[in-house]
């Protein structure tokens, strides 16, 4: 009895400590379990002993990894050394989130859903710089992402002109370096190469292939994958496809020291397109392609959920579980926006056997896909308990501790792309109509909202810590600002209209929209295109007859 009483205060002492930090403890991706064992103890002089290998209650699958705090200190187990890796990141969570003097004892037992979690970069436009992808490589292993496949489009040593060619020597450096930085996070990098534009299927390009993989095996790539996506022509052959990789994994993958299996997006990679005969690529695929090989997937559509029943239809198709490339939050069908918003649309009942791996396509801007790639790492860990609205805030105070409700007003107004993938944008705002009831209720919220809108910019500008990552928001934080300012002058329109003199109502409505250069520079950054510009347009429409109707004083 007076165990379970000290047992009881212990857990008590320690969730008041927890409570009391100045933060909760945060972990991203959350953890599969954690339980507070009670006492709490100096985290100053903190010993940590780690142990790698199967046993000791860890689950067995890379990446798996136990965690006890207790009194004497802290044990980390991991399967591998990528889930040692994984535990340490815990560990330093949790030390960044609780004072010094009050460490809960707690055990994490923790192990990832889907084997393979992270980022293809496969846009269309600028690939990132090589500091963007250092900085984003760091976030993968902070996050527990595992896969950074790069794919970009247009560099021409991936795909046509030159994918036959040998990288000049200063971008062959870079590709080392980052299979370096990927190796220190325990990310594998693989390199995708998209040949379909121009490949012939002779004697000559194949050994053109090969010899292009040695050299970026001698680069120390050990990952590989060929994109057949967006192609025309002789190149689209599925059977030559699954030949290609049957023989590349037989000439090269097994005679190459530590190089993994191969993964392929096919021509067919949508549902939109793919036919679903015995007679149509993907069935092909099922019936040729070597069971190891991988094959990629966007969904329904190019931009599109993850479901069940897409990935049902794909799998009975390709015999194998899909490797699942998430077009979000990808832009580069409509540059002018800045995706911001929660990763959703995502079946949470979704398992390694129905899904071998989740990538993610950012956007070209690198830094701004983190918050959309915080998620993707939370969903991918352990899509049973993922809470995307949450997962969301704990991302954006990841990313602008500083600023975090400056950050979340200009996130949560810049979501949807208004054509392609739809998603849901200023969701907590209510707008209405002058003069539907709702106006006498609804102006004064809204009007604080504009006001904050406004002011978040500048706050951003001043607390932001992350440079970088403000040179990519900065064109869309003035068109913000902007549009805040457009707002307030609304706002303000309404409230008073019923009052003005002709000359004085005339001279604010016009003042309020904007002249054709103003307008162009909205449409190049758009902001707040779901509700907050359309409640604008609008209103100065209902404004004008509304004075109209209302004004005696001609
Ligand atoms: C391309 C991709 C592009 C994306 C979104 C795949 C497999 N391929 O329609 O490079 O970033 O759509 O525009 C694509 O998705 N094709």
């Amino acid at each position: 009895m007076r165990r379970l009483v000290n047992l009881l205060t212990g857990i008590f002492l320690a969730l008041t400590a927890w409570a009391a930090s100045p933060r909760p403890i945060v972990i991203n991706p959350t953890p599969r379990s954690m339980e507070l064992t009670g006492e709490y103890r100096n985290a100053s002089k903190l010993k940590v002993t780690a142990t790698v290998g199967p046993g000791n209650d860890v689950k067995p699958r890379s990446g798996a990894y136990t965690l006890t705090i207790g009194p004497r200190g802290a044990r980390i187990h991991g399967y591998d050394e990528r889930g040692v890796f994984y535990g340490r990141q815990t560990l330093a969570r949790i030390l960044e989130s609780v004072p010094a003097d009050s460490l809960p004892c707690m055990t994490v037992n923790d192990w990832p859903e889907i084997g393979r979690r992270g980022v293809v970069e496969g846009f269309y436009g600028a690939p990132w710089s090589h500091e963007v992808r250092l900085s984003l490589i760091d976030f993968y292993g902070r996050n527990k992402l595992n896969t950074y496949i790069y794919g970009p489009k247009d560099d021409p040593y991936h795909s046509s002109p030159h994918w036959r060619e040998p990288y000049p020597a200063d971008q062959a450096r870079n590709i080392r370096e980052l299979v370096e930085a990927c190796g220190r996070n325990h990310v594998d990098f693989v390199w995708a190469i998209h040949p379909g534009k121009d490949i012939r299927w002779d004697k000559q390009d194949y050994d053109s292939l090969l010899c292009k993989f040695e050299m970026m095996y001698d680069l120390g790539v050990r990952s590989f994958a060929i994109f057949f996506d967006d192609i025309e022509g002789e190149g689209t052959n599925p059977y030559r496809q699954c030949e290609l990789l049957n023989n590349l994994t037989e000439d090269f993958v097994r005679t190459h020291k530590g190089v993994s299996n191969l993964a392929v997006c096919p021509t067919d990679y949508s549902r939109l397109w793919a036919n679903p005969t015995e007679n149509g690529a993907s069935a092909i695929y099922g019936r040729t392609l070597l069971p190891e090989i991988d094959v990629m997937y966007t969904g329904d559509f190019v931009c599109s959920d993850l479901t069940r029943d897409t990935m049902d239809f794909f799998n009975a198709l390709v015999k194998r579980p899909g490797f699942y490339w998430w077009n979000w939050p990808v832009t580069d069908y409509a540059r002018n926006y800045l995706l911001q918003g929660p990763a959703y649309g995502l079946d949470t009942s979704l398992t390694e056997s129905e899904v071998c791996a989740v990538v993610s396509n950012p956007m070209e801007h690198g830094e701004a896909s983190k918050l959309g790639l915080y998620g993707v790492a939370d969903y991918s860990w352990n899509p049973a308990a993922y809470d995307p609205a949450g997962s969301w805030e704990r991302g954006l105070r990841e990313l602008m501790p500083d600023c975090y409700e400056a950050y979340r007003t200009f996130a949560i107004h810049n979501c949807d792309t208004e054509t392609g993938y739809r998603r849901d944008e200023s969701w907590q705002t209510e707008t209405f109509r002058i003069g539907d009831g709702k106006a006498a209720k609804g102006w004064q919220p809204l009007m604080d909202e504009f006001q904050r809108i406004a002011a978040a910019p500048a706050e951003i500008r001043a607390k932001c810590g992350n440079r970088a990552l403000l040179a990519e928001l900065e064109p869309w934080l003035a068109e913000f600002e902007k549009l805040g300012r457009r707002g307030i002058a609304t706002m303000e329109l309404i409230r008073d209209y019923k009052g003005l003199a002709p000359e004085e109502f005339s001279a604010r409505h016009a003042a309020i929209y904007m002249t054709p250069a103003d307008r162009a520079a909205y449409v190049a950054h758009k902001s707040g295109s779901l509700k907050l510009q359309p409640f604008i347009d609008r209103a100065l429409d209902d404004l004008l007859a509304a004075y109209s109707r209302d004004f005696r004083g001609w």
